[in-house]
């Protein structure tokens, strides 16, 4: 069966926000390791007027531009990559991040972005891009994009932690103001 853009859009906002942020929106739960049961999560999805067969659910994960979510072996058990509010173990082993990444965010956050320091907000790490053309596309999701430059390499060098989920999103707790520089992208 074919599914349109929408459609797989649309489903995969739910399932994002299920596996990410409220998973009692789908009335399931996620165990230790942000997973959770295919065969419920579709029960559930139903129950909340999102209906989705298990191959829609395939084609979702399987092309999602931004690879948001990955099965389990056998396909019986599904999560986020990363992304989450709620807390979970997703057994991250610490990995040494290049010299430079960087951080998307919108204009009107920079003076207290510059003042505290990234802060995870809502989510359990501060996301950091590979490349500034990434980080463009986050910052514009909040307004004004404007791209900080993050010395990833001398943050390690001083003991900080970096994870890097598996759709290449790069992970850390918090980046003090010191490691960063801004560097303005107007948007097109
Ligand atoms: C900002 C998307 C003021 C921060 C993307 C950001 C990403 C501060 C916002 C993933 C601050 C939080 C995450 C401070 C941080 N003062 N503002 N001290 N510290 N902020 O959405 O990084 O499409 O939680 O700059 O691809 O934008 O959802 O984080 O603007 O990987 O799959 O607070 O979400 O993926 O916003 O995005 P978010 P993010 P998805």
């Amino acid at each position: 069966m074919e599914y349109t853009e929408k459609q797989k859009t649309h489903t995969s906002k739910f399932i994002s926000l299920v596996l990410r942020h409220q998973p009692d929106a789908a009335g399931i739960t996620l165990d230790a390791h942000g997973w959770a049961d295919v065969p419920k999560l579709l029960n559930g999805m139903a129950a909340a007027g999102y209906p989705a067969d298990p191959a829609l659910l395939e084609e979702i994960v399987r092309t999602d531009a931004k690879q948001r979510y990955a099965f389990n072996e056998d396909h019986t058990k599904i999560r986020a990559n990363q992304g989450h509010s709620v807390a979970v173990d997703l057994e991250f082993q610490p990995v040494e991040p290049p010299e430079y990444l960087w951080h998307g965010t919108a204009s009107r956050f920079l003076g207290s972005i510059m003042q505290e320091g990234l802060k995870p907000m809502s989510r359990q790490y501060v996301h950091l891009s590979p490349d500034i053309e990434t980080a463009v596309k986050v910052g514009t999701r909040h307004g004004r994009p404007v791209v900080l430059q993050i010395a990833a390499g001398q943050m390690a060098k001083d003991g900080c932690r970096f994870y890097r989920a598996e759709n290449g999103v790069w992970l850390t707790d918090t980046v003090p103001a010191e490691y960063i520089r801004t560097e303005e992208k107007q948007s097109e």
